[in-house]
């Protein structure tokens, strides 16, 4: 039985509306950025997906299950970190493609911005809002030092040969007056086909009737198409704080037709005593290949309906979702052995930065 149908997790998609779902060393965009071929003419919010759906990436597919067979002994385990990561991906863009059709110039001129944008939730339903957007310089993770960004849209000040990071921090106008939606910084622009590198966190209670006050946060580097690193970052709240986290890290190393793909999340429902419900794995496999490594460790109802409780290192044909020799793994260079997993998420990985650094009325 899939996880999906437990009573916990139909609750996990209900809360997340799509549903939902890695330490990040790999991830860090505060890097100088290289200096941009070319800038795009509008900002583009990128979904800094990597796609773990499909096993070729020649395939259309939007679900690893479709490439597994059920009642495999790890067909469940195989699938559903890949199912929440994509369902993450789409919970992403629900925040972000309105924000990119406002179609933002990228001009050293635009140091604000303004226009409307509507979101829709899951279900279809749609809020209209006015964004005010700011570009200013500010500290985003609040370790007391600005983030050294350009002041306006474009990462080249007039005049400027060297790029700057692209900071935003953005309100929306509600009937309850402005409130914070978004704050994050582009270390490097999205052209589109690579989406650069940047970091941001997004708190929706400025939208509560469509997203219930879903919180998240994500970071990213794509900037190397043959190295790319997504560390994403989800909370709910509950009735006493936030009940319900996930931390979904996701690297690709290759090109996309022979890529390692590697999964990692830690999930935990912190509204029972904490930790005794979480689900950890690791997963790690290679485009274009039939094999998959993975560990896993789940406790209290990510264990029902059969979800295994605990493997590590295990070498699953993706195909039948059956054990092979790990042999198999190790020759293909996908062996998770000694991946450690990710940190659970808490409330500051889903925090907007302070007041101080990010007011709670628009600037401008
Ligand atoms: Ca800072």
């Amino acid at each position: 039985m899939s996880l999906f149908r437990s009573g916990r997790c139909r609750r996990w998609i209900v809360l997340f509306g799509i549903a939902a779902l890695g330490s990040c060393a790999g991830v860090n965009p505060a890097a100088p950025p290289a200096p941009p071929a070319e800038l795009p003419a509008a900002l583009i919010f990128p979904v800094p997906s990597i796609d773990v759906s499909k096993t070729t990436s020649a395939s259309a597919s939007g679900s690893l299950a479709a490439f597994v067979a059920p009642g495999g002994r790890f067909s469940e385990e195989i699938v559903q970190g890949s199912d929440l990561a994509t369902q993450g991906d789409a919970i992403l863009g629900v925040f972000l493609n309105p924000l990119t059709d406002l179609k933002i110039p990228v001009d050293p001129s635009f140091s604000t911005f303004e226009g409307p944008v509507t979101f829709t939730n899951h279900v279809g339903e749609t809020v209209a809002l006015n964004a005010k957007i700011d570009f200013s310089d500010f500290d985003l993770d609040g370790d007391g030092v600005a983030e050294g960004c350009s002041g306006s849209t474009s990462p080249l000040p007039t005049g400027a040969t060297a790029p700057r990071p692209v900071c935003y921090r953005i309100w929306v106008e509600t009937e309850e007056g402005a409130q914070r939606l978004m704050a994050g910084v582009f270390n490097q622009l999205s052209l589109g086909t690579n989406i650069g590198a940047g970091r941001y966190v997004v708190n929706t209670s400025a939208l509560p009737t469509l997203f219930g006050g879903l919180s998240l946060s994500a970071m990213y580097d794509h900037r190397d198409p043959l190295k790319k690193a997504t560390d994403l970052f989800l909370g709910y709240p509950g009735m006493t704080g936030f009940a319900l986290f996930a931390h979904i890290f996701i690297t690709q190393q290759g090109p996309d037709e022979s890529a390692i793909k590697t999964l990692i999340m830690s999930n935990t429902f912190v509204e029972d005593p904490p930790l005794m419900d979480s689900f950890r794995s690791v997963g790690r496999f290679k485009e274009g290949a039939d094999f998959w490594s993975g560990t896993i460790q789940a406790k209290g109802a990510f264990t029902q309906e059969g979800l295994v409780e605990s493997i590590a290192d295990v070498c699953a044909q993706i195909s039948t979702g059956n054990e092979v020799s790990r042999l198999d793994c190790v020759d293909l260079g996908i062996d998770v052995f000694g991946v450690t997993f990710v940190d659970f998420a808490t409330e500051n990985d889903v925090s907007l930065p302070s007041s101080a650094n990010f007011p709670d009325l628009p600037i401008f």
